[in-house]
């Protein structure tokens, strides 16, 4: 899988590609990215990016001509390019989308906007889908295109190697986390749950599934509403809510 990355920030980047999974992926060959200044697609000395928001107001805006130029140099070899850009007004990015991406099989290319925006042209004629994270203020686009890029290369097969299994994946799927320990059993008088020391792996699992679920019932009630809950979820659940009377 290719990514491309265009930014007035490359060194963002940089950093955070050159650790952990990311880092691994490239190694591994799974992934290369390419990340592309664009300040480099300028033609002026002092290579400006943005400029005055006609109609006036407040901040400035990223000039269309750079980004046309970057975007055109970059699809220039031919290869099918989905252009996906970041901005507050896309659609919200969420789990299933990462998986849709990290089965795609055209390259992407992230488009990251600093300032207060991008000239509309920009969208109209490049912008394939438009994505946000959510709903509060960042200051540009790349740490968006770093979230969305960690969450898919997450499911690119070979990523993340044995220590993680797709059958846990699946067993956690639209639930929150059940608590975790480590050694040691006891620390300062604070000991791990003894079903968890018992080598019971059935009794573990069933924990594990409980426990899931009352986190999820105490602190994400609306995702409950949208998994389907088996009959041993159902039994579960009523001792969780017997539990806590
Ligand atoms: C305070 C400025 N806002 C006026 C209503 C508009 C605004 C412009 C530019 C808000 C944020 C930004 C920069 N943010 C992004 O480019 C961005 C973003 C985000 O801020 N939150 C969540 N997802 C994304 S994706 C890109």
């Amino acid at each position: 899988m290719q990514y491309e990355i265009i930014t007035i920030f490359p060194g963002i980047f940089e950093a955070y590609f050159s650790e952990g999974i990311i880092r691994k992926a490239i190694r591994q060959g799974l992934i290369t990215i390419r990340v592309h200044d664009l300040r480099d697609f300028t033609s002026d000395k002092h290579r400006t990016v943005d400029d005055y928001p006609y109609g006036g107001g407040p901040g400035m805006v990223m000039k269309p001509e750079p980004i046309f130029r970057a975007v055109k140099s970059i699809k220039a070899d031919g290869v099918d390019t989905c252009t996906i850009m970041l901005t507050p007004q896309g659609i919200r990015f969420h789990q299933e989308m990462a998986v849709n991406l990290s089965k795609e099989k055209r390259r992407l290319l992230f488009l990251c906007g600093r300032y207060e925006a991008i000239d509309d042209r920009v969208r109209n004629m490049l912008a394939d889908m438009e994505v946000s994270i959510g709903d509060y203020v960042l200051s540009g686009g790349e740490l968006p295109a770093l979230v969305i890029i960690d969450s898919i290369v997450r499911f690119l097969p070979g990523a993340l190697g044995d220590a993680h299994s797709v059958e846990e994946e699946s067993f956690s799927w639209g639930l929150l986390d059940y608590p975790h320990y480590t050694r040691p059993p006891e620390y300062e008088g604070l000991r791990v749950p003894d079903v968890l020391i018992s080598g019971n792996h059935k009794a573990i699992s069933r924990w594990r599934r409980k426990e899931a679920l009352r986190t999820t019932w105490q602190k994400r009630p609306d995702l409950l509403q949208r998994i389907s809950l088996s009959d041993e979820d159902k039994i579960l659940l009523s001792e969780i809510k017997e539990e806590t009377r």
